[in-house]
């Protein structure tokens, strides 16, 4: 159920949010595709099943939020031209897991134009009042020299990560993916970085054939994304799992680069302790070099495109693995202090886990409409101040 009805024959050029794709030529096809245009019953019926059983949960998402009546009977029935994505593939891990922070993915980059009515409100909430009508501003990574050390004296901070989401152009989203794709994509990936030097040298490591011991080992060193996420599994992203998974990083593991998680790339820079500087300028030089390599999907108003609407824009999060016992002697205080400054506290092994040995996940929470610089630098100044609270207590 869900998944792209039309992946199959669809273009495998990804479009732009306003659905830019080149119209197919006319052929008995568009009689086919025609036809594909409405949402077949089994879908309408689990749609308004799920949607019955949310509106009575005591779901926090966003999904929750803003799924009025009004904007289910409006989207229910429509699909991406190109892939075939229908409603339920875009808020079927939602209605699976009420839980969701969020709730929402896009199959394909049409997704965000077709269920606007849907996109625009939770984007809007999420990064902090980026409107329908605003636009991000183009990639700017600032002055790469005005970041410093956090934490010189090294008594909060234990190490510091800035990583970036691309999505590679000519492909859909992981639901939309054919196992070829993934193949494909893989290879891509792990040929171009075979070309960097310096400090970003190093080695793609498929999963496929990887041990579970060095994969497990990987994971619990925060160099390897989690495997069996609940909520990418609602959301169709696993299939074919691992075929097309994998990681690139150099011998420190200060330079990573994750191939079809949850995005097509993730590219990461991190370091122990708190020179944020550092971290930062090895991110900046890392996807200067490959953009040089591989064209990204960017849209005019989203700016860099991703699967998870909260990554759009710069797709930039900036984290450190801090411990503030005194303010996190209460999470829910330590998140309302948090928030204050706009930054987010995930645990010691990233969203949706929980802090073990006092050590907390805290980053930038919005990463669209500022640039890459500004949303770093949100999270320096946040961090900042959380630190000089924590030593006031
Ligand atoms: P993202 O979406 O940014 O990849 P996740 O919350 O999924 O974030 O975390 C991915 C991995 O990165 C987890 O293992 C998490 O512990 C690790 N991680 C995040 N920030 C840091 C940090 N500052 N230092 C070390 N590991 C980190
Ligand atoms: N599980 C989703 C994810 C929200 C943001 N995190 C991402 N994209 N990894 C939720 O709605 O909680």
């Amino acid at each position: 159920m869900g998944g792209c009805a039309s992946k199959d024959k669809a273009k495998t050029e990804a479009t732009g949010a306003n659905g830019s794709n080149t119209p197919a030529p006319a052929t008995n096809e568009d009689d086919v595709k025609s036809e594909d245009t409405m949402v077949d019953q089994a879908v309408l019926d689990k749609l308004e099943a799920g949607y019955a059983k949310l509106a009575a949960s005591d779901s926090k998402s966003l999904l929750k939020k803003f799924l009025t009546k009004e904007v289910f009977d409006n989207l229910k029935t429509k699909k991406t031209p190109s892939f075939g994505s229908s409603l339920l593939d875009v808020i079927q891990s939602g209605l699976e897991n009420h839980d969701s922070g969020v709730g929402i993915y896009a199959p394909d980059a049409e997704a965000y134009s077709v269920f606007a009515d849907l996109f625009d409100p939770i984007i809007e909430d999420y990064h902090g009042g980026f409107k329908k009508t605003d636009k991000h501003p183009p990639k700017d990574w600032g002055d790469v020299d005005t970041l410093g050390n956090l934490d010189p004296a090294g008594e909060y901070i234990i190490s510091t990560r800035v990583r970036c989401g691309r999505s590679l152009e000519g492909y859909p989203f992981n639901p939309c993916l054919t196992e070829a794709q993934y193949k494909e994509m893989e290879e891509k990936v792990s040929s171009t970085l075979s070309g960097l030097e310096g400090e970003l040298k190093g080695q793609f490591y498929p999963l496929t054939g990887m041990t579970k011991e060095v994969q497990q080992k990987l994971i619990d060193d925060h160099f390897l994304f989690k495997e069996g996420d609940r909520f990418l599994q609602a959301a169709n992203a696993c299939r074919f799992w691992p075929t097309g998974r994998g990681i690139y990083h150099n011998d420190a593991k200060t330079f990573l680069v994750w191939c079809n998680e949850e995005d097509h790339l993730r590219i990461i820079s991190m370091q122990m302790g708190g020179d944020l500087g550092q971290v930062y300028r090895r991110l900046v030089t890392a996807v200067n070099d490959i953009e040089k390599r591989i064209p990204f999907s960017h849209d005019d108003r989203l700016g860099f495109l991703t699967f998870c609407p909260t990554n759009l824009g710069t797709t930039v999060r900036a984290s450190v693995h801090i411990k503030v016992p005194k303010l996190a002697a209460d999470r829910a205080k330590l998140e309302e202090v948090a928030g204050k400054y706009n930054l987010q506290v995930r645990g010691t092994r990233g969203e949706h886990t929980e802090a073990e040995g006092g050590v907390y996940d805290i980053s930038n929470k919005r990463r669209m409409g500022l640039t890459e610089y500004e949303a770093v630098k949100e999270m320096h100044d946040g961090i900042a101040e959380l630190i000089k609270l924590e030593s006031s207590l």
